[in-house]
């Protein structure tokens, strides 16, 4: 008898993710650019053209969002978050085969995007701001759930762990559980370390290196480091001079099983992945 691993399909709204490989999720900001004087429909002409050049590169799925969440960072209301994020939504849906993520915390922009035509919603709140739960249900879409302690603007002020692999997998069961009691099942979330999230450098590489333990949750890893400064740090690199790290944590995060890497970097992560695919897949 074949037996069907139904399991490694994921249903993201009209598409499938095969979770049986791993997949490239292309960042796709929407946030204003103080520099940029263009209007409204330039940047969105602007922003399709960056993720059709990362549909061709190879990604998988595009992740939009409207709201910064560096330390520091100006809140955005709802109604602002929305007006950034539904017109390129809208835009890739249309125009590109790819499965659109939306970055947001916002119930309303999960409600209204989904309506749109997003087939994945990617909380770095792991759905705790009020109604967010159900929102996120309402729309019957997967979710990734994040770890964070505390919120965007004071998270790094001084976390503290024991041990911090098994406390991020204590509170993404937790957030599973909260999930489960919304009607939100197991099956449709995908869960994510949460690197650069209240965390110091020493945090984040015991995280990376003891990531397979959070494979006990029976869910995907979805694994975000391109360009962070724990790749900064490590390798005393600023922003622009952080690729060859943030390759090196994309293989090693591939190896360890993770399934999507959410990179700005696309072709680059691409050929990272097929290689390894390659190689595992000899004889
Ligand atoms: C992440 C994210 C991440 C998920 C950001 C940045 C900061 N979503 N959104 N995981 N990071 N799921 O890209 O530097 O690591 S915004």
């Amino acid at each position: 008898m074949t037996s069907v691993q139904s399991s490694t399909r994921l249903p993201c709204g009209n598409r499938v993710l095969d979770l049986a490989q791993t997949h490239v999720m292309g960042i796709l900001n929407v946030t204003p650019d103080s520099f940029s004087d263009g209007g409204r429909y330039s940047q969105l002409d602007a922003a399709l053209r960056h993720a059709e050049a990362m549909v061709v590169a190879g990604a998988t799925l595009i992740d939009v969002g409207g709201e910064s969440t560096r330390p520091g960072a100006r809140a955005v209301s709802p109604l602002e978050e929305l007006e950034r994020v539904a017109p390129i939504v809208e835009r890739i849906c249309r125009e590109l085969d790819v499965i659109i993520s939306v970055d947001t915390s916002t119930p309303a922009v999960m409600r209204e995007t989904a309506r749109l035509g997003a087939g994945l919603i990617n909380d770095v709140r792991s759905l705790r701001r009020d109604g967010a739960l159900d929102a996120a249900a309402a729309t019957g879409l997967p979710v990734c759930l994040m770890h964070m302690l505390g919120e965007p603007g004071d998270m790094q002020d001084n976390p503290q762990y024991q041990d911090v692999t098994k406390e991020v997998g204590e509170f993404l069961a937790e957030r599973m559980a909260q999930c489960a009691s919304v009607g939100i099942p197991a099956e449709r979330i995908i869960l994510d370390p949460g690197f650069g999230f209240a965390k110091t450098l020493q945090h984040n590489l015991s995280l990376f290196k003891h990531m397979e333990a959070l494979h006990a949750l029976g869910r995907p890893l979805l694994v975000g480091v391109s360009r962070k400064s724990m790749i900064g740090q490590a390798l005393n690199r600023p922003v622009g001079e952080r690729l060859h790290g943030g390759l090196a944590l994309a293989a090693l995060a591939s190896v360890k099983g993770a399934r999507i890497l959410r990179v700005h970097d696309v072709a680059e992560t691409v050929d990272v992945v097929r290689m390894i695919a390659a190689v595992e897949s000899a004889e």
